[in-house]
């Protein structure tokens, strides 16, 4: 390698010195706001590298056939991004567009051509160059973000050569945000949308959304919660949502609303909202000829229906076909119809594990080509840890799309550290038994991720809880990323791209959801929440009106043992599996541990592979959880001269927090358990701090409501 003068002065003073290279000094605190998009100057050689890419400094030109939106997007983001890398050597003047000569150009060759949703792209340093090609605009504008990932985390810009295309079509975020700016489940603030100033005035906010979530392949947005309201179906809320979507529009992200089955009676003056009716299927034809008029790349409509409470065809004794095709019909070949697959009932109380799974696989193939269903990772709801749903790889003929939970409703929400990644991935790698992995049936689809996002400065509720956000994308656009990948470069780009930081945080990441899932529900537990906030531990709770919402239901604790026999023996939802699958979980000794109590009741004195008996194990379990926990807070202290002290401070205390409530849970919990099979604990075990009845007494008026 020749080094210039420069290069050397430059790695002299480097030399001279080290301390400010290993560690930066911060000028200013960061509130999260930037998310990973920051474009922290690059240092060092990874900067020297940058700037001797060409023989001169840096790209001046960004040159294109021709314009669009989306490609005005790309030029911002890159001017912004080497502007940012580069910060000591690139000005573009009023962020315009120079077409003068220059010895370094970014090229983009990208016909405007979205027609065929097709958005593959190639990035490559050719010469002095760097070459993005795409089929159509967007595609450039994911080609630009993915040029300048791989710049931030400061990987040689003379190698780079991508070649991507998404894995599926549908890469979704849902929002449960109501229209008065409650959001369901968000532990983030208040709602992202203000309806009520929209469509004169657009927050900012909305167009940095769209941002970000191209940044990372997302491309279609659910604006409003599944416990729908009508008013979203109104012409009042047309405009509205029109502006939004043209704000999006470059972005590549299209609008869905969820649409409340029940909105032909509700504020469409009709006496039923039969699916059957002809005059029900003209008002959602009305309604969606509407939306289209307004919004020409709307995307479709999401429907709970008949789940918890919510209206349905079922109302009316039709099926959830008959339901889904009539809104089908209406959107026509425009867009979807996303049916999601979460029903159980009150009625069938022998599991609610296999209702889902009885309600719709008899209705496979009764479902218009344009209705996709929309199934959660597991049987039951978002918990710490499930088993893949089984109906994954159970309807071939009929497009299923993959629903996760981004916000922590079960993992502790804004304040515990669980970086989901290693979740989706353990079901989207899970192999069906019926040809393909869950990662394979879902792919002529796609997933959809209930979003943490709100009004939060950091917008996902703590700076960790925007890495899944961030993951969720990633795996979207490709799910044979690792875990480890996404969260390096997560980190690299949202904290510190320095080795010995992400050496010591992505390590500290990929464990944490194992922890979360040993001290709350370990061995496969289930469902042990407290009713209402679902943050902390409610395993005594049994007296709810529906069983099903009964932590004890799950448990299945008794004198005899613990957890849920769901073999031949007992349910057998272990049947609604392929046979190779359900045979790897049939047998108590042979399965891996982590599912232990979701299929199987044992006695406390089971032996365990370990040699233990499983009340031994159990607490041990528990105590796991609590020690990574406890590393956890201990590996982020150690980090402090990496992170600004605004970040810094809000994650050490949220960890805090995590080592507190993981204490709470282990106590709670043990001290349940004892109260049930009478035993003495382990030698060497220590006592929970409270007896029960303290735990079964601790009220949280203050917590983040339902
Ligand atoms: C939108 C869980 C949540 C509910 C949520 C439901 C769903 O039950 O607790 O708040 O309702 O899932 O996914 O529909």
């Amino acid at each position: 390698m020749i080094m210039g003068r420069g290069l050397v002065n430059r790695l002299l003073a480097l030399i001279a010195a080290p301390a400010a290279l290993a560690l930066p000094s911060f000028a200013q605190a960061e509130d999260g706001y930037q998310l990973w998009l920051r474009y922290e100057p690059l240092e060092g050689a990874a900067l020297e590298r940058l700037h001797g890419f060409g023989p001169q400094r840096l790209p001046s030109d960004l040159l294109w056939a021709q314009q669009s939106p989306t490609l005005d997007a790309a030029s911002r983001e890159l001017i912004r991004g080497f502007a940012g890398l580069e910060s000591d050597n690139w000005a573009v003047p009023g962020g315009t567009r120079d077409k003068k000569a220059s010895s370094r150009q970014i090229l983009l060759s990208c016909p405007d051509n979205r027609g065929d949703g097709n958005v593959a792209f190639t990035v490559k340093s050719e010469r002095r160059d760097i070459r993005i090609r795409g089929s159509s605009d967007l595609a450039c504008l994911y080609g630009a973000y993915a040029l300048l990932r791989e710049l931030s985390q400061s990987h040689d810009p003379t190698k780079i050569d991508l070649n991507e295309r998404p894995a599926m079509p549908l890469r979704m975020l849902d929002n449960w945000d109501d229209p008065d700016g409650y959001v369901l489940r968000g532990y983030s603030g208040r709602s992202i949308y203000d309806w009520w100033k929209l469509p004169e005035h657009l927050d900012q906010r909305l167009v940095d959304y769209a941002r970000a979530n191209a940044s990372i392949g997302i491309n279609g947005v659910v604006v409003n919660n599944v416990n729908a309201s009508a008013l979203f179906l109104t012409d009042r809320y047309v405009p509205k949502l029109a502006r939004v979507a043209d704000a999006w529009r470059p972005y590549g992200i299209r609008l869905y609303i969820s649409a409340r089955f029940s909105a032909p009676k509700d504020v469409g003056g009709l006496p039923s909202a039969d699916p059957l009716d002809p005059a029900v299927q003209a008002w959602w034809k009305a309604r969606a000829d509407a939306l289209y008029a307004a919004i020409p790349d709307f995307g479709g409509f999401l429907v709970k229906a008949n789940s918890e409470g919510e209206p349905g065809p079922q109302d009316y004794r039709r099926t959830h076909a008959d339901g889904a095709n009539a809104l089908a019909r209406a959107i026509g070949n425009r867009g979807v119809v996303i049916w999601r697959a979460f029903v159980y009932s009150a009625e069938d109380q022998t599991d609610r594990a296999k209702q889902a799974y009885n309600e719709f696989v008899p209705l496979d193939g009764k479902f218009d080509a344009n209705v996709i269903l929309q199934v959660k990772n597991g049987p039951i709801d978002f918990q710490p840890r499930e088993p893949f749903h089984p109906l994954f790889g159970s309807m071939p003929h009929t497009r299923l799309m993959f629903e996760g939970q981004i916000t922590k409703e079960y993992l502790g929400q804004a304040t515990h550290l669980a970086y989901l990644a290693p979740y989706w991935k353990e079901v989207l790698g899970a192999d069906t038994g019926r040809g393909g992995t869950v990662a394979q049936v879902i792919a002529p689809a796609g997933m959809a991720g209930v979003a943490n996002t709100g009004s939060d400065r950091n917008w996902s509720g703590s700076h960790f809880n925007q890495a899944n956000w961030y993951a969720f994308g990633r795996l979207a656009w490709d799910p044979n990323l690792s875990a480890e990948q996404i969260a390096r470069e997560w980190a690299a780009q949202t904290f510190s791209r320095a080795p010995q930081f992400l050496d010591k945080v992505v390590p500290m990441m990929i464990a944490s959801r194992q922890a979360v899932a040993d001290y709350m529900t370990p061995l496969g537990l289930t469902h042990q929440m407290a009713t209402g906030h679902h943050y902390g531990p409610g395993p005594w709770i049994c007296d709810l009106q529906r069983p099903e919402w009964n932590p004890c239901y799950y448990s299945k604790a008794d004198k005899g043992g613990i957890g849920f026999d769901r073999t031949a023996g007992g349910s057998n939802a272990l049947s609604q599996y392929a046979p190779s699958v359900a045979a790897q979980w049939t047998d108590p000794k042979a399965i891996d541990e982590d599912y232990l109590l979701w299929f199987h009741h044992v006695p406390w004195d089971f032996r365990m592979k370990s040699g233990k008996p499983l009340w031994s194990e159990l607490i041990q379990r528990y105590d796991r959880g609590i020690a990574t926990a406890d590393e956890m807070a201990q590996t982020w202290a150690s980090l402090q001269g990496y992170i600004d002290p605004e970040r810094f401070t809000d994650t050490a205390d949220y960890l805090r927090i995590q080592q507190e409530d993981a204490r709470w849970w282990r106590d709670a919990s043990i001290a349940n358990w004892q109260s049930i099979n009478g035993l003495p604990l382990p030698a060497g075990t220590r006592p929970p701090e409270h007896p029960l009845d303290y735990y079964k007494a601790l009220a949280f008026p203050e917590a983040p409501g339902e």
